[in-house]
């Protein structure tokens, strides 16, 4: 057993530039010798996307589009990766949207169609692509997707993505629980905050961090890397033995009261 990811093929999908913990993912992937496939949303980070996806050594990834709103994205997406690589060996799940307004104020006061939004893009997403990435995981394999803590408690404004990162982490549990038997492991890290695209806009992430730094066990934050290594850890053989967990990589901030 090894960490090394060489002879291994994984979808990394959610890369938005060169900060979104889905690269800190693939860079960590990359240098454990795996070789990546990229899946992206909209039609302008595509370019982006290629233009990272070069930049890795030595390294000539395939990149897709794939909206996970869609079915037939996904079909398609899956379908054309088989067709290039045959077997896949797992995939990193970092997708998550909810309206900006949704995110500050009361959670009482999110609309149905801001609730099922979040619930499609950030939860139902992880389901609808395990369903079809099964199939290309013949020798089994592990699945990874991003969670924060404001799934497991009220954290100030996260709101429907908290209830979104509940519903993902139960999904997690009962993905697992099916995918078990086919010698493939489902998994989430719980991520500290991470100045990423999606957070940028929020109004006092400084002091959130500013907080991570003073009081988590670490004294600090958390970075792409972490997480980026955390994964490879859970891709590799090393963590066999673990499925339908939950790994905190936030300097232990949430073992705090
Ligand atoms: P990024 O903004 O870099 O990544 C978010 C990604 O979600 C983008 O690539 C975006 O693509 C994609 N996305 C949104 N809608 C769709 C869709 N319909 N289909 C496919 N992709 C879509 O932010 P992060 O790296 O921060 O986020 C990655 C994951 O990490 C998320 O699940 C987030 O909740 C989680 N996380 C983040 C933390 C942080 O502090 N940053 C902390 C803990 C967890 P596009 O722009 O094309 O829509
Ligand atoms: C407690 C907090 C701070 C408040 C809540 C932030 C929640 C962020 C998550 C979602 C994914 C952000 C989001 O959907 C932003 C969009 O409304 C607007 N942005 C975009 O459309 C950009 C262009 C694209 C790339 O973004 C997406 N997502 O597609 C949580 C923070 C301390 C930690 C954090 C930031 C967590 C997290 O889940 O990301």
């Amino acid at each position: 057993m090894s960490l090394s990811l060489q002879g291994k093929t994984y979808v990394v999908m959610g890369v938005a530039n060169k900060r979104s913990i889905a690269w800190g993912i693939a860079r960590s992937l990359h240098n454990a010798g795996a070789k990546l496939i990229f899946t992206y949303a909209g039609e302008r980070l595509e370019k982006s996307v290629k233009d990272l996806a070069s930049s890795l050594e030595g390294e000539e990834s395939l990149v897709l589009p794939c909206d996970v709103t869609n079915d037939e994205d996904i079909e398609k997406c899956f379908a054309a990766i088989k067709e290039e690589v045959g077997v896949i060996h797992g995939l990193a799940h970092c997708i998550a949207f909810a309206n900006k307004e949704e995110l500050v104020g009361d959670y009482m006061n999110t609309t149905r169609e801001g609730f099922l939004l979040s619930q499609n893009i950030s939860s139902y997403s992880l389901t609808a692509v395990c369903k079809v990435a099964k199939d290309l995981m013949t020798e089994g394999g592990s699945i990874i997707s991003m969670t924060y803590l404001g799934g497991e408690r009220v954290v100030a404004n996260y709101n429907v993505m908290g209830v979104a990162k509940a519903s993902l982490e139960a999904s997690v549990k009962y993905l697992a629980n099916d995918l078990g038997k086919h010698g493939i492991r489902v998994n989430a890290i719980s991520a500290g905050p991470i100045r990423t695209l999606s957070a940028k806009g929020v109004s006092d992430f400084n002091s959130i961090l500013k907080e991570i730094e003073e009081r988590a066990p670490l004294r600090r934050n958390t970075t792409q890397e972490e997480v980026g290594d955390t994964a490879v850890f859970l891709a590799s053989d090393m963590s066999r033995g673990i499925t339908g967990e939950n790994i905190h990589v936030d300097s232990g901030y949430h073992i705090l009261g």
